[in-house]
């Protein structure tokens, strides 16, 4: 009888040791390659897969300082959810069988500077880009081939496979970005790193800061202190004041560029100004400051472009903050300039100009700073549509940020509370649908450098509150900015999206569960 027991527990543990290493996984079990998003030029799943294991090394070639660091930004994710020891080889240094290869040595100018070829069989992952940026950006692919529990990063358990197959792609164009208003509303040093991260995860590769406005003076500026002192001490409804020191905002720079990210510093002017001119008596026009401002109303405040104290004022702020970004771009504003003379505007926007450039910086405004006489190299940004011709006609790049589609502080509809509504109710088919290059009549696609997505604060005070109103918008907006127009359509998209639900709730995002989306549960 206890024979008979001995037998039965052997034959049910090598039953099951069996069934273990015979375990396959079908290729219609991985479906992550049809759920990429931006959406990739090409993407073939063939048949087998990659298993991710402990000790599976990330290979490098060459081993340089930029390459490397972008193998270890892997490495840290890989590590933090598998638990597994991972580590950043030379890859003239590894003999083993398995290996994740990150390469810069095939160059393939067709790829540009941020495309990438990724080849995925059962022994190799192989990521080859002309850059390191390129790597970095077919990084992000990776992530999203692994299963959605890659981003938990509380060890919990999974299959670490890959299917296996070939992805070639690149970006539709050059300027994928995301505004965020940090005047309106102050959010901190972290809670912008855990927005910056999750734009890095789909491939957005521009930051635009709202840095100043009525309610608040967010960075401090070393020549006028009371900017930050007066001007920062204030917000919407006084909820959250606050501003950065130059070192916090240097550490938002240096965490957006480790991620392949442009950080583009705004300061809002001649418009959008009472913050300062509550700050500096001398700053108005009739030398009295007026009180700080709390309310939402825009278009009452001009800076007094009479004075020559202006001009000094304009010239430290451009001087101190372009000494803090490494990008080509700043950012002077401009828009609802409704309580300066309009001749004056002009003049002021063609002279603002020339200290952006005197301090190596090309200007971007909102698209009100056509009116003035532009150079080629200055942007202006689009909102409402009616300008924009008037900077292409000059020469000029637009970017494209339409308020009735991408303007993410938009409610998604009626029953939204947070955000405004004043360009419609934005659902998330709204924002995705849409052809940038036939957006604005007479616009020659060649002008267009890509598309934006502002986030204004009016409404929003928590980092929860910023991802509810971004995302899953925002994930559209990159894809009309990453993918061929080909490569786009809501129906299929509306599933794609509905994948990620997974991811986005393990990078503990606040996402907007619109009904229109097919949410994997
Ligand atoms: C318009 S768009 C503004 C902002 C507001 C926003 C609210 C633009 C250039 N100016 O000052 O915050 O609407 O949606």
């Amino acid at each position: 009888m206890f024979n008979h027991y001995l037998k039965f527990l052997f034959v049910l543990l090598m039953s099951s040791l069996i069934l273990q290493s015979c375990r396959t996984i079908s290729v219609e079990e991985i479906k992550t390659m049809q759920t990429i998003i931006p959406k990739p030029l090409v993407a073939e799943q063939t048949t087998g897969y990659f298993e991710f294991e402990d000790e599976v090394p990330i290979l490098v070639d060459p081993l340089n300082q930029e390459n490397q660091k972008v193998a270890e930004y892997l490495a840290d994710k890989l590590k933090a959810s598998t638990g597994f020891n991972v580590q950043v080889l030379s890859a003239a240094d590894y003999k083993g069988e398995k290996s994740i290869l990150l390469s810069t040595l095939d160059k393939d100018e067709q790829l540009e500077r941020e495309g990438y070829l990724l080849s995925i069989t059962n022994s190799q992952v192989k990521l080859s880009a002309n850059t390191a940026e390129g790597l970095f950006r077919g990084i992000q692919t990776i992530r999203q081939l692994f299963p959605p529990s890659i981003e938990n990063n509380d060890g919990s358990n999974s299959d670490w496979i890959i299917p296996a197959g070939v992805v070639r792609d690149k970006p539709r164009y050059e300027w994928r970005g995301a505004m965020l208003d940090v005047a309106r509303h102050f959010f901190s040093v972290e809670d912008v790193k855990k927005y910056i991260d999750a734009l890095a995860y789909y491939k957005i590769n521009k930051f635009h800061m709202h840095l100043t406005d009525d309610q608040g003076w967010r960075i401090e500026i070393k020549s006028w202190p009371k900017l930050t002192e007066i001007g920062g001490s204030s917000s919407v409804n006084n909820e959250n004041p606050g501003f950065y020191t130059q070192e916090e905002f240097s550490e938002i720079v240096k965490y957006a560029h480790d991620r392949y990210i442009e950080l583009i510093p705004e300061i809002d002017m001649p418009g959008h100004t009472n913050a300062a001119l509550a700050s500096y008596a001398g700053l108005n026009c009739n030398d009295q400051a007026p009180p700080l401002y709390t309310g939402i109303k825009v278009g009452f405040s001009s800076l007094c472009l009479d004075k020559e104290i202006t001009y000094k004022f304009v010239d430290d702020v451009i001087r101190e903050v372009s000494a803090l970004v490494p990008g080509k771009y700043f950012h002077v504003g401009g828009d609802e300039a409704h309580a300066t003379d309009s001749s004056k505007y002009v003049v002021f926007i063609e002279k603002v100009q020339d200290i952006v450039n005197k301090y190596g910086k090309q200007m971007i405004g909102w698209e009100e700073i056509a009116q003035s006489k532009l150079k080629t190299s200055s942007m202006a940004q689009l909102w409402r549509n009616k300008l924009a011709l008037k900077a292409a006609e000059q020469g000029c790049k637009i970017i494209l940020s339409p308020s009735p589609k991408i303007y993410i502080d938009m409610k998604y509809d009626s029953t939204t509370t947070l955000g405004l509504y004043w360009a419609g109710f934005i659902e998330v088919d709204k924002a995705y649908n849409w052809e940038p290059a036939e957006y604005v009549e007479g616009l020659n696609p060649d002008a267009i450098i890509g598309v934006e997505a502002p986030l204004w604060a009016e409404t929003i005070k928590t980092v929860g509150d910023i991802e509810f109103l971004a995302f899953p918008r925002i994930i559209g907006v990159a894809e009309l900015g990453w993918s061929a127009k080909d490569n786009r359509n809501w129906d299929e998209y509306k599933k794609r999206l509905g994948a990620h639900a997974l991811r986005l709730e393990g990078m503990n995002i606040n996402y907007y569960k619109s009904p229109l989306v097919d949410w994997v549960e």
